[in-house]
């Protein structure tokens, strides 16, 4: 059975983040990839020069769409613009079985606003319930729990209070911390925490598109979640690794990483 998976998010011309790099992610992993599109960006490696929201009703139908005849295995959501998109996006998620993984993508590495501040509550009143998983980095992880973390007892927390908002899983993403680059994934039943080690480079755009992408493939393809997120963390770290170098900013990671 050919494993398919869903990806609602905003379109990144330069083909680094957005829905560009979940769909090249699906692929890499072997997973068919549907695509449902939010908003659009103007941007090349070095500026997000406009983003232009969809209006709600056609990011719904375009859904709709979907689920009524190649319905997937799991869907990631990023970039979402407004509150208007999250409540038709929560409308659907009510009724959906297959797991969600909400990647609450704020603002962008230029940036750029791709969540308008008064969307933030909306987000997690009516959207962060449903999910399976969420994959806030560290500034979003703030924004969402209003807890200032400097340290891995603040990431806990935070992975605690984000549990107790109603998703069942949390991975918190050390990337924006000092040090190595270990993440937190916390659930009911436990913690993991899923080492990496840092490389210091400037090719990091697209990386949390990336990695929440790989999570969701991974689970399209009937892994359970802490193997989809150690095989996803995997990932990420050689798509950072080798990055291509292309462009004259921020260039994109490599979404032709080897999967281990
Ligand atoms: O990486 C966050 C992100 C998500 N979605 C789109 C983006 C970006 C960052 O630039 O452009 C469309």
């Amino acid at each position: 059975m050919q494993p398919v998976a869903l990806t609602i998010a905003g379109s990144d011309p330069s083909g680094g983040a957005g829905l560009q790099a979940d769909l090249k992610t699906f692929h890499q992993f072997g997973v068919y990839g549907e695509a449902a599109v939010t908003l659009i960006t103007v941007q090349n490696t070095r500026t997000v020069a406009r983003v232009e929201v969809l209006p709600p009703d056609l990011v719904r139908e375009q859904i709709e769409a979907i689920l009524a005849d190649i319905p997937p295995d799991a869907a990631k959501i990023g970039a979402l613009g407004n509150k208007q998109i999250i409540e038709e996006i929560a409308a659907v998620a009510v009724r959906v079985t297959f797991p969600l993984v909400l990647d609450p993508v704020m603002i962008s590495k230029h940036g750029s606003r791709l969540l308008s501040s008064d969307a933030e509550q909306t987000l997690i009143d009516k959207l962060l319930p449903h999910a399976f998983l969420i994959t806030p980095n560290i500034p979003e992880a703030e924004a969402l729990t209003g807890i200032h973390i400097t340290g891995t007892k603040e990431m806990h927390e935070a992975a605690q209070r984000l549990l107790g908002l109603g998703c069942r899983n949390a991975l918190i993403k050390g990337g924006h911390a000092s040090g190595p680059a270990d993440d937190l994934f916390v659930s009911h039943d436990g913690f993991l925490r899923l080492p990496g080690a840092r490389i210091e480079t400037p090719h990091t755009h697209g990386t949390g598109c990336t990695y929440s992408a790989a999570i969701a493939a991974c689970l399209a393809q009937g892994l359970d979640l802490q193997a989809a997120a150690r095989q996803a963390k995997s990932f990420i770290h050689s798509a950072i690794q080798t990055a291509p170098g292309l462009g004259h900013g921020h260039g994109p990671v490599n979404h032709f990483a080897e999967l281990n």
